[in-house]
């Protein structure tokens, strides 16, 4: 996500950190510099102008203030003013005071509206609430069955009624949401490959019938100006609420994520991740603008660490570390966690002062925990608790029964025992000043 652009802050940043003082002369040049990016990025030219200019005012008013560290304090100007951009804080989606909220999905074909409404449905259910689907793409024949396949996964149901006129099916649907009395309904609509008339009258047809809670611009994160353009027209033709961005995931400049809140006026609600049910994410200006300047997203990693780590266990964990019993068993449950965790270089890319750019040349071999792991099968219950047991001939056996060599085996033996010193010291701490003690998280991340 955002590579390229990040890539690019961090080079300015190396200059602009060495610093020893802010002048007229260095806020052009560094204004320049960044406007390059922006415009490189396809951030729509006017937001990236008044950025830079607000950024040089801020910037200019700190020359007289004398500071330690100038550099610094500049990139925070730039932090803050692109927070700022990105709508400062995360504006949650509005429910509706009475039952049902509704919800109108607007946006191109192929935006990722219907993927979307899965999504957020399964991100509504998790917090309790009751979701009808509605199914109102009438013009591709998969569009419904989509839907139904994906609300299947979820288990929500899907309202749908074939191919009739999409605003009666939107009637009703939330008649019959809000006689089952469920919490939220989603109005999944057809778009088109280009902004047209017959489109937009439809698309105000059902705002007017179903007076949505919330009406979500869904639109392609990869899409730069385009994005922009058709967040336009849509708003005139409809009162947004605000916007979702999908696939932000892929190779995304981030131009439609900078400029998309400027220009509309109204919040980026969401984000998606990928193509899965569970890839969505509430925006946060905050985060985001840190993603973008390669800040790293430690927020991200923790919730992400979070979700898949069992409490109790990263628990039971961490109180055999302090004692000095963490054996090749739970070095091997701590390896499963993380790669429950997703693809180990998006974890690397999420840490603060990773350079991604090292981390391009580097390459991260996944297989190599599976190795680790299977090492770690073909030993007994004994040996793992024991590894000083481990002899020659057993390391032999270890290698033979797990398809690995030798040389790994003693490899990873040796790493452990290393680690196991390391923990000796770290223990002897008692976890003083770690910020992630007892929180569930992995302790090979510390
Ligand atoms: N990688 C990725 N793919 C997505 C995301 N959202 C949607 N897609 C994909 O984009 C394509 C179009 O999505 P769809 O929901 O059918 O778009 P619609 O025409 O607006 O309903 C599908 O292949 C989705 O799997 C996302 O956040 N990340
Ligand atoms: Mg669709």
């Amino acid at each position: 996500m955002l590579d390229y652009i990040t890539d690019r802050f961090d080079t300015i940043f190396r200059t602009v950190r060495g610093l020893g003082k802010i002048t007229d002369a260095n806020i052009r040049q560094t204004g320049r510099e960044i406007r390059r990016v922006l415009l490189e990025a396809d951030v729509n030219y006017k937001v990236a102008r008044d950025f830079i200019k607000r950024v040089s005012v801020k910037a200019e008013g700190t020359k007289v203030i004398k500071s330690i560290k100038p550099g610094e304090q500049f990139i925070k100007i730039i932090r803050d003013e692109l927070t700022q951009l990105l709508g400062e804080k995360p504006v949650p989606l509005a429910l509706a005071s009475r039952k049902p909220t509704t919800i109108l999905m607007a946006g191109l074909q192929g935006s990722g509206k219907t993927t979307t409404c899965a999504k957020l449905a399964w991100y509504l259910k998790q917090q309790g609430k009751s979701v009808l689907l509605v199914a109102a793409d009438i013009y591709r024949p998969a569009a419904i069955d989509q839907l139904k396949v994906l609300g299947r996964q979820i288990d929500v149901p899907v309202y749908s009624e074939g191919v009739i006129d999409p605003v009666r099916i939107c009637r009703n649907a939330l008649e019959e949401g809000k006689s089952d009395g469920v919490d939220v309904i989603i109005f999944d609509t057809a778009g088109r490959l280009h902004v047209d008339g017959e489109m937009m009258d439809e698309i105000q047809a059902i705002a007017d019938a179903v007076s949505p809670s919330e009406t979500l611009f869904v639109v392609d994160g990869m899409t730069g100006q385009d994005a922009v353009n058709s967040a336009l027209a849509f708003s005139e033709a409809l009162t947004l609420t605000g916007t979702i961005l999908t696939k932000m995931d892929g190779d995304t400049r981030g131009g439609a994520a900078i400029s998309i809140t400027e220009v509309t006026g109204k919040p980026i609600k969401f984000i998606g991740v990928s193509e899965k049910i569970d890839g969505l994410e509430v925006f946060d200006p905050h985060r985001m603008a840190d993603r973008i300047l390669g800040f790293g997203d430690v927020v991200s990693l923790v919730e992400k660490a979070q979700s898949v780590v069992n409490e109790k266990e990263a628990q039971r964990l961490h109180k055999r570390l302090l004692k000095n019993q963490f054996d090749l068993e739970d070095y091997k449950t701590q390896l499963q966690q993380i790669r429950k965790m997703g693809p180990v270089d998006q974890l690397l890319g999420m840490l603060p002062g990773v350079n991604r750019k090292m981390l391009k040349g580097m390459q991260v071999d996944e297989r190599q925990l599976s190795w680790t792991e299977a090492i770690i099968n073909s030993m007994t219950p004994q040996e793992r608790q024991n590894p000083h047991i481990i002899n020659g001939s057993r390391r032999k056996r270890i290698a033979e029964g797990s398809g690995r060599s030798v040389q790994e085996v003693n490899q990873l033996l040796k790493q452990f025992q290393q680690m196991q010193k390391l923990m000796k010291k770290m223990g002897t701490l008692k976890g003083k000043g770690n910020p992630f003690s007892g929180r569930g998280i992995p302790h090979l991340f510390q």
